[in-house]
């Protein structure tokens, strides 16, 4: 059954150190940051909408060799556990394979995944479970620039029946400054992954490199998985993994999920795919305020994002 918009602006989340949090997820807080990571685990680590869909269809292609059939084996956001989601039960849309009864994504169960288990997460650092710093495992991480993150994470709000109204545009980019959408600041998450890059094994990709150059991206990702791949394979992930291709792909478009979850006659999930779309939503003033609160919030850090190709 779909929210009622009158639902969907009460729609709860809850938060953890002031970052707001799907409502299951903090309720099964224990459990989540209880998890036991293992040393040959990689995880990918995203902000929302950075790409996170995309980065998995190529860890998937390469870990599956370029197999494409294997790829089409479950829907994209069933192959990787996703550590910190948590949901009710929904009768048209079961979950994964390694999901509990109470809608916990990262269970027991996904302890008996086979190793190397490729796992998800869109935790800042400071909420990720323990165990992944001490077992010393990889970390892929993609960011992406924060003005098109905003733009796509407003049509996701937009289009996602369980999150709650965006409101208009302009009530949206105030929200999104402040932080208090699911997951947080796009600043502190950013800022979090990167300062620490260097002292964990972690793989730090901008979505913005991974449109200009993906083969040359996607091969840096093979070598960090410890993959050896020929020239015609790679040609083939980067073609299986273009906009074009993933958006008619049911695999990764998120077409099997109910209209009741995602909407996406208001807006695809795979929806364009640019860089540079941020141009297309804020006005000037919005622009100008933005930069200065950039300034401001990322002082003293050395990234450096492309904002148009
Ligand atoms: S989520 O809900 O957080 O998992 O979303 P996420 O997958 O991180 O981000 C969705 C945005 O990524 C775009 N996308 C792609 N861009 C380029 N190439 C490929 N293959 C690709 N796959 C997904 C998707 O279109 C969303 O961005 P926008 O700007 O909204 O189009």
């Amino acid at each position: 059954m779909a929210l009622t918009p009158e639902l969907r602006t009460q729609a709860k989340w809850k938060e953890i150190a002031g970052i707001p949090l799907g409502a299951a997820t903090v309720d099964n807080w224990n459990q989540i940051q209880a998890f036991r990571a293992k040393p040959d685990d990689l995880l990918i680590c995203t902000y929302p909408k950075s790409g996170t869909t995309w980065i998995q269809e190529i860890v998937d292609m390469i870990e599956q060799n370029g197999d494409v059939e294997k790829c089409q084996r479950d829907v994209i956001e069933h192959r990787h556990p996703f550590i910190e989601w948590a949901r009710p039960p929904h009768p048209d849309y079961p979950g994964t394979h390694y999901v509990d009864q109470a809608g916990l994504e990262l269970t027991e169960v996904s302890n008996e995944m086979p190793s190397p288990r490729i796992l998800k997460t869109h935790l800042s650092t400071q909420l990720l479970p323990p165990s992944f710093w001490t077992s010393n495992c990889k970390f892929l991480y993609v960011a992406r620039n924060a003005k098109d993150c905003m733009v796509s994470y407003y049509h996701f709000y937009r289009m996602n029946q369980v999150l709650p109204d965006p409101g208009t545009w302009d009530e949206y980019f105030e929200t999104f400054i402040s932080g208090k959408v699911y997951w947080g600041s796009w600043f502190d998450h950013v800022r979090g992954w990167w300062e620490i890059r260097d002292r964990y094994q972690i793989l730090f990709l901008f979505y913005e490199d991974m449109k200009r150059d993906p083969k040359r991206e996607i091969q840096k990702v093979m070598q960090f998985m410890g993959k050896n791949l020929d020239e015609a394979v790679l040609d083939r992930i980067v073609q299986e993994t273009s906009f074009e291709r993933m958006k008619e792909n049911p695999m990764t478009n998120r077409s099997t999920v109910p209209k009741s979850l995602l909407d996406q006659s208001i807006s695809p999930f795979m929806r364009k795919g640019t860089v540079g779309d941020w141009k297309n939503h804020f006005t000037v003033a919005q622009n100008e305020k933005f930069d200065e609160i950039y300034r401001q919030k990322m002082k003293g850090t050395s990234i450096n994002f492309c904002m148009e190709l």
